[in-house]
């Protein structure tokens, strides 16, 4: 990987992604691109940048060539929340984009291409506890079909053309550089906020909601460890399981209120509830641990204090 392209750039985990790949790759060769130009001085910060709305192939293979871009780390998405309010725009932008990107893979001869996948892939006929990798695929959501899609498209054109296709199942992602956009694991990070402001917290999933989650440095690492990894180790490429840690509203909100003993939480489950009562509990990612070397760096109170530290900081 030596000239890199990340669409979606502008995104929860795109932001902090390109940060951490121009320490790696040099800054000039690695590409941010996003379709989203309502933040000027971000995009001015993320520089260099380009507008590419990942739908249109065209747009997409110009940057590709302008740029020499042997290698990309697709993004983009409509998240799991906002892909239930617009499914039509949700299977348009996940489907259309990953399909470009592959297709533009094989026309290219790219090195490498990186598409995330999510636990959104489960659904029924699953156990929620310590979900396999080899597992009942069967998602309730738009979101979750176009990411079982995009894992079956990425392991086809490894098959059939030798593109070297890795993506992960990442659980909810927790960070506190850009807000999510629009996923059911939202109020993770939400939650965050309204304490380091000193405001009661609006949940929108119940006390009890177990979900598998992540902190970003560690889902940094594995996105990258992966995209590194000597393929000839893998027997897996585009869906490894990862987990980190689980825990439920009330849990968190425990949590939190060690470090903040006046905080207050409400709980009014709304049409989310349903999502997150579709996925796991806990992810058993032993295949992501022999293939790759996986393992998680942070716990679940080390995230809790580095939250409250850095958004203190942010928010001050
Ligand atoms: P995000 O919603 O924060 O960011 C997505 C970005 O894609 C946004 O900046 C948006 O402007 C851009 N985008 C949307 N439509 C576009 C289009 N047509 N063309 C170009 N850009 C477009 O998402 P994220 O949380 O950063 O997620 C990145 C990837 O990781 C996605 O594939 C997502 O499914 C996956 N994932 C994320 C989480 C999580 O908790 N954040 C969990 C599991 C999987
Ligand atoms: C969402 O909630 O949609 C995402 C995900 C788990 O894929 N955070």
């Amino acid at each position: 990987m030596k000239k890199i392209l990340v669409t979606g750039a502008l995104g929860q985990i795109g932001t902090e992604l390109v940060r951490e790949l121009r320490l790696k790759y040099g800054h000039d060769n690695v590409i941010a691109s996003d379709k989203n130009l309502s933040d000027t001085q971000k995009i001015k910060a993320l520089e260099p940048f380009e507008y590419a709305d990942v739908t249109n192939a065209e747009e997409l293979n110009t940057i590709i060539e302008r740029h020499n871009i042997d290698s990309v780390f697709h993004l983009a998405a409509i998240l799991s929340a906002v892909g239930e309010r617009n499914p039509m725009q949700c299977w348009n932008v996940n489907m259309t984009g990953t399909l470009n990107i592959l297709e533009i893979g094989v026309a290219k001869k790219l090195n490498r291409i990186i598409i995330p996948s999510s636990m959104a892939v489960w659904g029924d006929g699953v156990s929620k506890d310590m979900t396999p990798q080899e597992s009942v695929l069967r998602p309730t959501t738009m979101y979750g079909l176009t990411k079982v899609c995009g894992e079956r498209l990425c392991d086809y054109y490894f098959l059939k053309y030798g593109l070297d296709t890795r993506g992960l199942r990442y659980p909810g992602i927790i960070s506190s550089e850009t807000l999510p956009g629009g996923g059911t694991t939202d109020y993770a990070v939400d939650i965050f906020y309204k304490a380091v402001k000193d405001e009661d917290y609006s949940c929108f999933l119940s006390e009890g909601t177990m979900l598998p989650m992540m902190y970003m440095p560690d889902c940094l690492k594995a996105t990258i460890d992966l995209a590194e990894a000597d393929v000839s180790r893998l027997q897996h490429h585009s869906d490894f399981n990862v987990a980190s840690f689980s825990f439920n509203p009330a849990q968190l909100t425990k949590a939190i209120q060690k470090h903040k003993p006046d905080f207050k939480v409400v709980y009014e489950p709304d049409f989310r509830q349903s999502i997150a009562d579709s996925w796991p509990r806990t992810i058993d990612d032993s295949a992501a641990r022999a293939e790759w070397g996986w393992q998680p760096a942070y716990s679940f109170e080390d995230m809790v204090t580095d939250m409250l530290n850095k958004l203190s900081q942010k928010l001050k």
